[in-house]
């Protein structure tokens, strides 16, 4: 596709920096590391090396402030290398923002600069074995004693929550006023009472960590409250208002890299006498891969550049990009198995790995079906 005409110079430089790396340094481990569902460290390291973490961040805080499109060029570009590593980087942002959101300044000045730097990561943790879709009903609890908050309750599906040095963790401090109650802290791994249980074995980026993680009567120091009580389940719903587009761009990313793989394998395998891609069929196929995958990107692009200008209220367009994108890279991941045939799923080919991990794209960051639900409450203004 043509080169987007309204990024920066800025924003070209960042993807173009992501693509390299995603490219030459990322793209050749991925398979390994899913296979072993080990953690990427060497991919994450030269990103932080690169200054790629700190991307998001405000230049007083030791970042470089580029933004949000910045994040989702380079988040895509990571994606079409490795979905897992691209998630893990994601992950930064997601337990990230609400601090920039809600924060101190002496909460952003212990947590951003070293965030930016990639010195700690960050993770988000809002769901619970219970409390999935219906975030507001979670079950951890925090009650404050003096100077601290005791929390006890257990969280899932934490992604990189066991590499985090700061989780931006979810309870409530009384369960009867639902999303009124919800109320954020930084937790940090050393905090008394903290534990990381149970890493899931999952179908697709595998090599991205899906923890639970266990509260039992884990001490968190009242500076360590982010926002006011019964606060939290705003700033966990705006969060994902600024991650829910990059959480789109993995699947563009995703996507990308299996149409890429299709149309150079369509040209090259021959049945019936002729390349593949000769056929109608098939150029259909891809036509309509495509058409999407470029869809998907602007609906991204479109929505990241309104929280660029300062748009108040993106959760119509965000949940639209993220469920777009994710269900376009479904489609586009299954129709490139298809034109791989029975190469396609075999583990010799990239496009299995695509296809399982696409399907995260459709489930994470609230499911499709959530989306679905925001949307038509925004049209409807209920
Ligand atoms: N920005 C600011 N405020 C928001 C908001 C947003 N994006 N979304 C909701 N709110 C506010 C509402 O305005 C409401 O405030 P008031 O009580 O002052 O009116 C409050 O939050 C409660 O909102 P609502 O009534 O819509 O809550 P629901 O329980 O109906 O839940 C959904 C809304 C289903 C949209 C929410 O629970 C959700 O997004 N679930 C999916 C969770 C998810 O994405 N999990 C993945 C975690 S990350 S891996």
């Amino acid at each position: 596709m043509r080169d987007p005409y309204y990024l920066t110079e800025e924003q070209r430089a960042v993807r173009d920096l992501a693509r390299q790396i995603a490219r030459e340094k990322i793209a050749p481990l991925a398979a390994r590391y899913d296979e072993a569902e080990a953690y990427p460290e060497e991919p994450m390291r030269i990103l932080a090396e690169q200054g790629l973490f700190g991307i998001w961040i405000p230049e007083e805080h030791g970042g470089t402030a580029m933004g949000a499109l910045a994040v989702c060029l380079a988040v895509e570009e990571i994606a079409w290398a490795c979905a897992a590593t691209a998630t893990n980087y994601l992950a930064s942002p997601l337990g990230g923002y609400p601090i920039l959101l809600a924060g101190t300044e002496e909460q952003k000045k212990r947590y951003l600069p070293r965030l930016a730097s990639g010195e700690i990561l960050a993770a988000y943790s809002l769901s619970e074995p219970g409390a999935g879709s219906d975030a507001a009903s979670l079950q951890t609890v925090a009650a404050r004693k003096g100077d601290r908050y005791v929390l006890n309750g257990a969280k899932l599906w934490c992604s990189n929550g066991d590499h985090a040095g700061v989780i931006t963790l979810f309870a409530t401090v009384d369960r009867s006023k639902g999303a009124k109650g919800v109320t954020a802290f930084l937790v940090e791994p050393t905090f008394r009472g903290f534990s990381i249980g149970k890493k899931e074995k999952k179908m697709g980026i595998r090599a991205s960590p899906t923890v639970a993680i266990h509260l039992t009567d884990c001490e968190v120091p009242v500076e360590n409250r982010l926002g006011e009580e019964g606060e939290g389940f705003k700033i966990a719903m705006r969060t994902l208002d600024f991650t829910r587009p990059p959480t789109g761009a993995i699947a563009v990313g995703i996507a990308q890299a299996a149409l890429d793989a299709a149309l150079a394998y369509a040209k090259e395998r021959k049945q019936f006498g002729e390349p593949i891609a000769s056929f109608q069929g098939i150029q259909f196929m891809l036509a309509d891969m495509a058409m999407t995958v470029h869809a998907s990107r602007l609906l991204i692009h479109h929505v990241a550049q309104l929280v660029d200008r300062g748009a108040s209220r993106v959760m119509l367009e965000a949940s639209m990009a993220k469920c777009f994108a994710g269900d376009t890279a479904m489609r586009v991941a299954t129709d490139a198995v298809q034109i791989f045939g029975g190469y396609g799923y075999t583990r010799e080919y990239p496009v299995e790995r695509f296809m399982r991990d696409a399907k995260i794209t459709q489930i994470y960051e609230g499911t499709n079906q959530i989306q679905r639900l925001v949307i038509a409450r925004e049209l409807l203004g209920l």
